[in-house]
């Protein structure tokens, strides 16, 4: 199919930061999904008639009626949507009952089973009207080793740790992380205990699990996760050579802050 400009800019940059979600070896298997939400960019799509029949989010989405999303396809592999992108994620729209969706193109892939999640965070991402359009989960290993360790679940534990690794974290992170205690892969729980988490943060913890964020772009949520795990590396190895990292002083922090205007 040919897409527009626009379209075909976002199918690239989905192509493009699943490859880096597999080189950074976040992606095992067919860990870690992406959507995007389209809507604004491919009106020329609400004509194509749906290759599925409607299916059950799981939820209500009162705010995404008629939107579109660009998904990773169930079972699909980062390593393939970064070469073959259409062939490993789907178009998607949602019915005008706001509780299903249907594929519309290009191939009937069935999107990913954190479905529930992604279309309950772009939902709540459109009532906040902030344009945030892309939504990424994956599994970076230092992060989720370090959501391990109860001590650092408690609020903002983990945040200030990883802001006090290296100063770009607390500037290009400046919310910091968010945390979701365990809960079972693809629930609506998980879903709805993610928003909760994005009322005060963009990228947010699955504790033994994965990362999920949100940005403008796509590009944008792969920086602020690259970032948190930049920081949780510098950490690991530090205790890897034996010391507890001395971190930035409250007052280095402090400075940033004021410089970065955070
Ligand atoms: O897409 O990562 O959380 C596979 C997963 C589920
Ligand atoms: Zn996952």
């Amino acid at each position: 199919m040919i897409y527009n400009e626009q379209l075909t800019k976002i199918i690239t940059e989905v192509a493009q930061v699943s490859g880096y979600l597999w080189e950074k070896g976040w992606a095992e298997r067919n860990g870690g999904n992406i959507s995007y939400n389209i809507t604004s960019v491919a009106s020329e799509l609400q004509s194509l008639k749906a290759l599925s029949n409607p299916m059950e989010i799981g939820i209500t989405v009162p705010g995404l009626r008629g939107a579109m999303f660009l998904v990773t396809g169930t079972g699909k592999r980062m390593r393939y949507v970064a070469t073959e992108p259409m062939d490993n994620a789907a178009i998607i729209r949602i019915c005008d009952n706001c509780t299903h969706y249907e594929i519309i193109a290009e191939k009937n892939i069935r999107p990913t089973s954190e479905i529930p999640s992604h279309l309950a965070i772009h939902n709540y991402l459109q009532d906040r009207s902030i344009g945030y359009k892309a939504v990424v989960h994956t599994h970076p290993t230092e992060l989720v080793a370090m959501s391990h360790n109860r001590a650092f679940l408690k609020k903002d534990v983990l945040t200030k740790l990883l802001w006090s690794m290296i100063p770009e974290t607390r500037a290009f992170c400046p919310k910091g992380l968010g945390i979701v205690p365990y809960t079972l892969p693809g629930s609506v729980e998980l879903a709805l205990a993610t928003i909760e988490q994005l009322k005060d943060y963009d990228v947010v913890m699955w504790e033994k699990h994965g990362v999920l964020a949100v940005g403008e772009t796509l590009v944008e949520a792969f920086d602020m996760i690259d970032t948190l795990s930049k920081s949780a590396q510098i950490y690991i190895n530090s205790r890897s050579m034996g010391y507890e990292p001395e971190g930035l002083s409250e007052q280095q922090m402090n400075e940033l802050k004021d410089a970065f205007n955070l």
